[in-house]
């Protein structure tokens, strides 16, 4: 019955948050209610040019650019994608789009044409947001899509032709603009989507989140009550974050670009990781809060010229995206020298992204669980035999039940039903326990999805670009162990001929994928690829095969 369900093994967080009070509230209003407390404070500054704009300017620009897009005849609805490296005009573009009621996608720039041109025709996309640099790449993605002929671009930086240009658009007088506020007449903060980030989910190539004004706004609630960084006020200092995860993943963005924006911190940008320019940035900035993910902490330890010095500001380090050892963290915590909480936190684009964070510090025995579930979230760990909710230790898939939950899969019903029941609990397709005290341990993956440094990569969408080699009968890719990836893509090839070589193979993806979808896990030929009867590929069974062979 569900009443003996709900009282033994559904998981809550120990603290209470009211989240009506930010029920019907649009993005605009929750990003900028406490503006005036620290208008003239720097919110996003470039670590490379000290390029900046302060909160107060923030606001402004977003209005301007936000009256620009509604003269060039865009309305709610239509969807802009935005192309771009960490920059401090990230924000300008994203709260602008939200101001005049479009829903935003979030694109890799280093991603190849291809890439970009499937992501842009799947959601529609009206406009795209770029830089000079990566024009041409935009461009041929839209000549391969007929879909995309009337996409515009804009443009940040020199005029291009053909394309309009940011700095004029930001001029725009918004004065008189009709812009988004909660008291809309026709808001409805439960299904209008303000962001269509991409996500393979539990199977198949990447679809688009639809998330929700409510969505964001519950979940920057639930994640402003649950971590270790303050607002900018007379008693406390103003954060310093670094923003060097990208802002077109998930973590980052609603990280640094929505929940370090509402405190009133400031965000030093990094568009790249260079070890020079990010030693620099942490050498020339005290930083007090530090998002970073696994191959970084890597990075951090094993560097001489990172000393504790850098770190003598720093209070807490969140990290997430993909397991973070304790090995890594207490080397952390030793080379810094002093207190650092370690927030670790558990998310999916599918949840807004945060479902689960721990606070940690060295002599807490939990470091390596993600801790309990935040509050206003409820979680289950289900038996993927039975479908009961399991108790205390015992394995099984980890399912979602809050606000965070996403809308659906744009235009995949199919997907959504698969990924959402009825009575709306998110699979997460993730293999976890809990311990009586309610902190969780991400152990397994019961999805496909494989993840390099923390970024998605989609077997299935490996495998439909490696099928198009002539000399590929069949293949399967898995996600095998790496030292410095944390996982890598392996394919496993049939062919059709025997004259290609394994390099050809990984070669072939080369211009056709982004660096994390290369096949660093490498290429093995084989003589067919194990499938269950309906056709599905037992990739569990080709990883453990390796796995055995490397005597793992
Ligand atoms: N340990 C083990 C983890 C962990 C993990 C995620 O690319 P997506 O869709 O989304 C993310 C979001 C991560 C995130 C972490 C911490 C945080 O504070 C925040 O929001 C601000 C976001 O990665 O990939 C989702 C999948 O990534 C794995 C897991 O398989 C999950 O389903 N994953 N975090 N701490 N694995």
């Amino acid at each position: 019955s569900l009443h003996s369900e709900n009282a033994q093994n559904i998981v809550k967080s120990d603290r209470e948050l009211n989240l009506s009070t930010f029920k019907g509230v649009a993005i605009t209003d929750y990003l900028f209610q406490d503006l005036g407390k620290w208008s003239n404070a720097v919110s996003m500054e470039c670590s490379l040019t000290g390029r900046k704009y302060t909160h107060g300017e923030i606001y402004n620009y977003s209005r301007g650019f936000a009256a620009a897009l509604q003269q060039m005849g865009y309305e709610k609805g239509d969807t802009l994608a935005i192309a771009l490296p960490n920059m401090p005009e990230y924000p300008i573009i994203t709260f602008g789009a939200w101001f005049s009621r479009l829903t935003v996608t979030l694109v890799n720039p280093t991603y190849t044409p291809f890439e970009i041109g499937k992501q842009l025709a799947d959601c529609q996309a009206k406009c795209i947001v770029t830089l000079p640099l990566f024009l041409p790449y935009i461009l041929q993605a839209k000549s391969a899509y007929p879909f995309l002929a009337s996409l515009k671009v804009i443009i940040i930086g020199e005029p291009q032709e053909g394309c309009h240009t940011f700095a004029e658009m930001l001029r725009v007088d918004s004065s008189s603009a009709n812009l988004a506020s909660s008291s809309d007449p026709d808001l409805n903060t439960e299904e209008d989507v303000i962001l269509l980030p991409y996500s393979s989910g539990t199977t198949g190539p990447p679809k688009g989140c639809m998330l929700t004004h409510s969505n964001l706004v519950m979940n920057c609630a639930q994640t402003n009550a649950t971590i270790n960084a303050l607002p900018f006020t007379d008693g406390n200092a103003q954060e310093i974050g670094l923003g060097l995860l990208p802002f077109f993943h998930i973590m980052a963005f609603q990280a640094l670009g929505l929940i370090t924006f509402t405190l009133g911190g400031k965000v030093l940008c990094l568009p790249r990781f260079e070890p020079e320019t990010f030693i620099d940035c942490l050498k020339n900035n005290k930083l007090s809060i530090m998002h970073v993910v696994a191959p970084l902490f890597q990075f951090i330890i094993s560097h001489p010229e990172l000393t504790k010095d850098e770190f003598s500001e720093c209070k807490t380090v969140f990290t997430g995206a993909c397991p973070t050892s304790r090995i890594l963290i207490d080397k952390f915590l030793e080379k810094a020298n002093k207190p650092i909480l370690i927030q670790e936190g558990y998310g999916m684009t599918e949840l807004s992204p945060l479902s689960h964070m721990i606070l940690a510090d060295s002599k807490n025995s939990k470091v390596g669980s993600v801790g309990p579930p935040i509050p206003g979230t409820e979680v289950k760990v289900v038996c993927p035999e039975t479908g009961k909710a399991l108790g205390p230790k015992e394995k099984g898939e980890i399912w979602i039940k809050g606000p965070q939950v996403m809308k659906g899969y744009f235009k995949n019903e199919e997907a959504t039903k698969a990924t959402i029941t009825s009575d709306g609990w998110l699979r997460t397709g993730d293999i976890g326990l809990y311990e009586e005290d309610k902190h969780f341990y991400i152990v397994d993956r019961l999805k496909e999805l494989i993840k390099v440094k923390g970024f998605q990569v989609s077997p299935s969408e490996l495998e439909a670009t490696l099928r198009i080699h002539p000399a590929v009968a069949d293949v399967a890719v898995v996600g095998v162990p790496h030292n410095e990836l944390g996982e890598a893509p392996r394919a496993f090839v049939v062919l059709k001929s025997s004259t290609v070589s394994e390099t050809e193979i990984a070669d072939f993806l080369k211009d056709k994928l982004s660096s994390h979808k290369q096949l660093t896990g490498g290429v093995q030929f084989v003589e067919e690829i194990p499938k269950a009867p309906s056709g599905k590929i037992l990739r569990r069974e080709l990883k453990a095969a390796f796995l055995e062979g490397q005597g793992k």
